[in-house]
């Protein structure tokens, strides 16, 4: 079965579907192809601060209801190191913007929610899915679903498809330029229905590794605990997991902690990774599927998010008066600030963890840096700015 659309979108992730969502209010139509089912996508828990401009796109979507009178706006952001706890005010350090408060699996609900209003085809469990000629005038996606084959003839494709997914794979490999550090320990994470140990989000540096007391509301906080690589999260009880986030965290913010039963309990890697150019003749790279970063900073779903700001507008320029120029400069335009959450990432990510090879040395530069940090201005307001985001 075969049929057409304007834009092929693989993968609804946050990027897809919010590119979805921005080209259906411009009256661009689209076909999203997606591996998972609905609720295996709804399931995955992942990040959950967003920068203001991520926050301007989701209403500009029409998914600002929940988001605005359900997400926490924080203010601040803390560190702890050296037993205390020193609080970053990113309203006063960047005059006026803050961070709000709001899981992934949120984001992705509202804005299934939004695309099913609009009748657009969204196709889960889409096997096999590639796409095809885009080094051409006509590209096509191709997919198996229920036994059955299927093509649609499009005119752009978006590989919204994550790290793992195929548009990155079917890139011409002479073409494609990739950078990457992988970090020698993981992120174990915990989510329970609990009230957070503080109002506000804390990154914690301690001597025993990182510690990150997170939250989804006032009555579900989301912790995470730096790991072993060969940790398994079968081998973590909840106790054990308690127990060790206590013991990373300064007294008094141990004392607040309120432990409970896990929802859920995983462990990530970590990993930073571009991939170069973003643009293959009519294909176009968006989010994960181009780039990774550590998640200490949140910025992985906020550079989606920008990704597809700069996409959106290029094709609404496109189907508008026929400009390609912004087309062609996507690629530079989304790269430039990727670069820069990458380097904010990966400096977040030294400056927190215990590297095992560093030793004492090692934790001594740490809390210089750290000390520096909280007791400059400039070196504060250069944290602020970044955990904010960057201007698109
Ligand atoms: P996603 O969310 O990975 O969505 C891609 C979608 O494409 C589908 N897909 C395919 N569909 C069709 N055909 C194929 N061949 C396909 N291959 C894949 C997938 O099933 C999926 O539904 O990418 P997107 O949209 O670019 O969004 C990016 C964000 O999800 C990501 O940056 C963040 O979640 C990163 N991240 C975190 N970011 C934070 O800011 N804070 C965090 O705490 C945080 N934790 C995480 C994370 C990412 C993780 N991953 C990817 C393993 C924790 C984890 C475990
Ligand atoms: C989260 O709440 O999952 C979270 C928050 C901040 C981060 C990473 C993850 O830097």
């Amino acid at each position: 079965m075969s049929k057409r659309v304007q834009v092929g979108i693989i993968g609804a992730g946050p990027a897809g579907l919010l590119l979805g969502q921005l080209l259906h209010k411009a009256g661009i139509e689209t076909a999203i192809l997606e591996r998972r089912s609905r609720d295996y996508v709804l399931g995955r828990i992942r990040a959950g601060v967003l920068e203001q401009g991520a926050v301007g796109l989701l209403e500009k979507a029409g998914c600002g209801g929940r988001l605005h009178s359900e997400g926490l706006v924080h203010d601040g952001v803390n560190l702890a190191f050296d037993g205390e706890l020193h609080r970053i005010d990113l309203k006063d350090l960047t005059g006026g913007d803050s961070v709000t408060v709001y899981g992934q699996t949120e984001v992705t609900h509202d804005l299934m929610d939004a695309r099913a209003q609009t009748g657009a085809e969204t196709v889960y469990e889409a096997e096999n899915v590639r796409p095809h000629a885009f080094d051409g005038e006509s590209p096509y996606l191709t997919y198996d679903k229920d036994g059955q084959s299927h093509r649609i003839d499009c005119d752009f494709i978006a590989g919204c498809d994550g790290y793992h997914g195929v548009s990155r794979q079917c890139a011409p490999p002479d073409l494609l330029q990739v950078y990457e550090r992988i970090y020698p320990f993981g992120w174990l994470g915990l989510l329970a229905d609990v009230p957070p140990a503080n109002d506000e989000l804390v990154y914690a540096n301690s001597a025993r590794g990182f510690a990150l007391c997170s939250m989804r509301s006032l009555e579900r906080s989301r912790y995470y605990i730096q790991c072993d690589l060969s940790d398994r999260v079968e081998a973590w009880s909840d106790e054990a997991f308690w127990d060790e986030l206590r013991r990373r965290l300064p007294e008094d913010l141990a004392d607040s902690v309120t432990t409970g039963p896990s929802i859920e309990k995983s462990i990530a890697p970590l990993r930073s990774f571009v991939a170069e150019p973003l643009r293959f003749g009519r294909l176009f790279l968006c989010g994960d599927a181009a780039h990774i970063v550590p998640p200490t900073g949140a910025k992985g779903l906020n550079l989606a998010a920008s990704d597809v700001h700069y996409l959106h507008e290029a094709l609404v320029a496109y189907y508008g008066d026929g400009t390609q120029a912004g087309l062609d400069s996507y690629s530079a335009a989304a790269l430039a600030r990727v670069w820069k959450a990458e380097r904010f990432s990966w400096w977040f990510t030294t400056m927190m963890h215990l590297f095992p090879d560093d030793g004492p040395f090692g934790q001594k530069i740490q809390e210089a840096e750290l000390d520096y940090l909280v007791g400059s201005r400039a070196a504060s307001t250069s944290l602020a700015e970044n955990y904010v985001g960057l201007p698109y």
